[in-house]
This record gives C-alpha cells, sequence and structure tokens, in this order.
C-alpha cells in the first residue's frame, strides 16, 4: 500500500474487512448474519449504536432476500454511514459521533 493515498487504503480497507469476515463460514464472499453481526460489532461500533439490531439491519440491506449480503448490498450500509457521517461534520463540525 505505499504510495497509496488515504482514500484508496481507506477503500481497500473496506473490501478486505468485508472479504475477512465473509470468509468466515459459509459462501467465501457474502455475509452470513453472524459474520454481518460479528463485522458491525469489531468495525463499526461508533457507528451503529445497537449491535443486536443488526438482524433487522441486514433484512433491509438484503435485496435478494437470500439471507446474505454479497459486498454490493454491504456496500449500501458503507454509504448511508459515509453520508451521516457527512451530514454531522457538516452541521456541527464535529468528529464522528454514533448515529
Ligand atoms: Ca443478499
Amino acid at each position: 500500500m505505499a504510495g497509496h493515498s488515504e482514500c484508496e487504503k481507506a477503500l481497500t480497507a473496506i473490501v478486505e474487512i468485508f472479504l475477512k469476515y465473509a470468509s468466515k463460514e459459509g459462501k467465501k464472499d457474502k455475509l452470513s448474519n453472524t459474520e454481518f453481526r460479528n463485522l458491525v460489532r469489531d468495525q463499526l461500533p461508533h457507528l451503529i449504536e445497537d449491535p443486536d439490531s443488526t438482524a433487522a439491519l441486514m433484512k433491509s440491506l438484503d435485496r435478494d432476500k437470500d439471507n446474505e449480503l454479497k459486498f454490493k448490498e454491504f456496500w449500501k450500509l458503507i454509504g448511508k454511514l459515509a453520508w451521516n457521517i457527512k451530514e454531522q461534520r457538516a452541521s456541527k463540525g464535529s468528529t464522528c459521533n454514533v448515529i
């Protein structure tokens, strides 16, 4: 990653985290319910307030209703979280807060 920009590193990190958690059980490129819950708990503790509500969150992201999240479905969440961070920064000029 030497020489990569902050943005390139951030995007790569998101992809690598997705693949790391998705590879733990079942299909290697999709998140199961358990994998998604673990990812939220470990990687998004300041952005998603209630890790116990991940089942409902997963349901809302699982567009094709196969009970797994492919990267395209997971990316909707990343987009939403990024949007929330941007809105909070714009309104308060503060650092990242819990949503
Ligand atoms: Ca799915």
